[in-house]
């Protein structure tokens, strides 16, 4: 009997035969046993065959969801490992990150350290940062600007008579010194940028003017003003 050994012989035969084999179905019952001349013994091996190839099928359904089970896993696993690899790499920016942010505030610190030592001798010395906001103080009988260098542009300057009496202040672009610009009982005006005007003693007045980098000398030329030393040097950059 090529049936009898049942489900255990389903490995025998190759897929592709089982495939094209039509399956019988449980309508086709009826059939068969309207049909008496089929002797027991077969009837029985039919119907154990269809039993088998009824068993095989859901056998195969059952490997085919396993499989189905298995590539689901698989992704799962694969989608798991990618994000554990994703938080292991974040993880890893974070401590680099961190280790270099010591570094940068270290940065920080002696950059904002570094001023602080140069301060020092830079008080002492003329100022040397080229300015474009200068303040100037007016009396007698001096010129007295923040800096002595402004930065070649645009560059206001806010001029105050500080003094008792009326001053003026006046910016000239020379190649002389300022205290070498007498001529006659005042200073030559050769090269003059711009000026305030009178100053009234206490009163303030802006000029903004556009300097070329050069020699200029900041004057006072009110009658005797300049003879008296109210000049100062000036440069721009
Ligand atoms: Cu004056």
């Amino acid at each position: 009997m090529a049936r009898a050994c049942g489900i255990g012989c389903m490995g025998e035969r190759p897929d592709a035969e089982e495939a094209t084999m039509p399956i019988p179905t449980i309508r086709d019952e009826p059939h068969r046993a309207v049909a008496p001349d089929i002797p027991v013994e077969e009837r029985i091996e039919a119907r154990l065959a269809r039993i088998e190839q009824r068993v095989e099928v859901g056998n195969r359904e059952g490997r085919k969801a396993g499989r189905a089970f298995m590539i689901f896993a698989v992704a799962a696993l694969c989608l798991a490992m990618v994000e554990l690899i994703a938080i292991a790499a974040k993880l890893d920016n974070t401590s680099t990150s961190s280790k270099q942010a010591a570094p940068a505030s270290a940065a920080v610190a002696s950059a904002t350290a570094a001023p602080a030592v140069t301060a020092a001798p830079a008080a002492t010395a003329a100022p040397v940062v080229a300015a474009r906001r200068i303040g100037v103080t007016l009396r007698e009988f001096a010129v007295v600007p923040s800096a002595t260098v402004g930065q070649a542009g645009r560059v206001t300057f806010n001029v105050r008579n500080a003094g008792a009496v009326t001053h003026e202040f006046v910016v000239l672009r020379t190649a002389k010194p300022a205290a070498d610009l007498l001529k006659g009982a005042r200073a030559d005006e050769t090269g003059n940028v711009g000026e305030t005007g009178d100053l009234q003693p206490g009163q303030t007045k802006t000029v903004a003017l556009t300097l070329k980098p050069g020699h200029y000398a900041l004057i006072c030329n009110l009658p005797g003003h300049y003879m008296a030393g109210q000049h100062r040097d000036f440069t721009v950059r």
